[in-house]
């Protein structure tokens, strides 16, 4: 009999939210399940993916061999989730279950706040876009205070749901140590929330990437060039595939003073 046709994800491979489905789906021991097929961020999307997501540019977007498409990285956890059901990763309990989904909108502010700050190119707004991350954290941090369950760093007795949805983030914000020499500070306001991201980053299921990958590709975001786009000046995204990160060296740190050229970053 043939097997059922695979999920199949399009996806860049160092997007978060499409990072958010790689954890799931290693918690579930079954990645091999979804075919994930990467794409590059710097070239025009594929007529095929644009028909799938109804024209928008974002990924991840999972085609349904036979049935269709869905788009929108919670979605595509949920459908996940329901489709692979061994073993569950949500909670059972519905009560649980929002309290998942509660701090996962938590999230939010706080990734916009920390990719407003990466962004920045103006010194004269750092301190405002930091208060505004430092905000956003708080609340997680008072929410985890709040209703997290027994003695370990989970939501609930497991690395679960919101931890699979939050993990690329905290990744991702290796960003803002490196370039604005900021992080959450260790003075007590944050102690929950650094407990938190030390556990989720450490865990098994989410090594899919590396702070060092990171901090490479996303120097353009650094220099105020979002999704793959060509900075002024230069030739080639930091995004591209291809010098492979790993043969880059680290880029500056000093993000207000210049910017690099292609070929400091390693990319030409
Ligand atoms: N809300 C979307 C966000 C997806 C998203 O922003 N993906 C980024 C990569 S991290 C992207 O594809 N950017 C390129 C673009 O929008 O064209 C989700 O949760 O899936």
């Amino acid at each position: 009999m043939s097997q059922p046709a695979r999920p199949i994800v399009y996806h860049i491979p160092i997007c978060p939210f499409s990072q958010r489905l790689e954890i799931l789906m290693e918690l579930k021991g079954a990645r091999d399940a979804v075919d994930f097929r990467t794409v590059d961020i710097t070239k025009p999307r594929d007529e095929h993916i644009l028909k799938l997501s109804g024209g928008t540019t974002a990924l991840p977007v999972m085609e349904l061999p036979n049935k269709g498409a869905l788009k929108e990285s919670l979605v595509l956890m949920e459908f996940l989730e329901d489709s692979f059901p061994e073993p569950a990763i949500r909670r059972a309990d519905p009560y649980e279950r929002g309290l998942e989904s509660l701090l996962i909108t938590l999230a939010d502010p706080m990734i916009g706040a920390g990719y407003r700050l990466i962004l920045n190119q103006d010194r004269g707004k750092t301190e405002e876009l930091k208060a505004a991350y430092l905000k956003a954290a708080e609340n997680v941090d008072a929410f985890l205070r709040a209703h997290s369950k027994g003695e370990g760093p989970w939501l609930f007795e497991r690395f679960g749901w919101a931890e699979a949805a939050f993990t690329p983030f905290f990744l991702r914000f290796a960003f803002i140590p490196y370039y604005e020499g900021f992080d959450l500070p260790e003075d007590g306001r944050f102690e929950r929330l650094l407990e938190w991201r030390a556990a989720c980053l450490a865990h098994p299921a989410a090594q899919q990437t590396s702070e060092e990958e990171i901090i490479k590709v996303y120097y353009d975001y650094a220099i105020g060039t979002g999704n793959g786009g060509v900075p002024e000046g230069r030739e080639v995204s930091s995004f591209v595939f291809e010098p492979h990160w790993k043969d880059r060296p680290m880029p500056p740190r000093a993000k207000y003073e210049r910017r690099a050229s292609d070929k400091e970053l390693g990319l030409l």
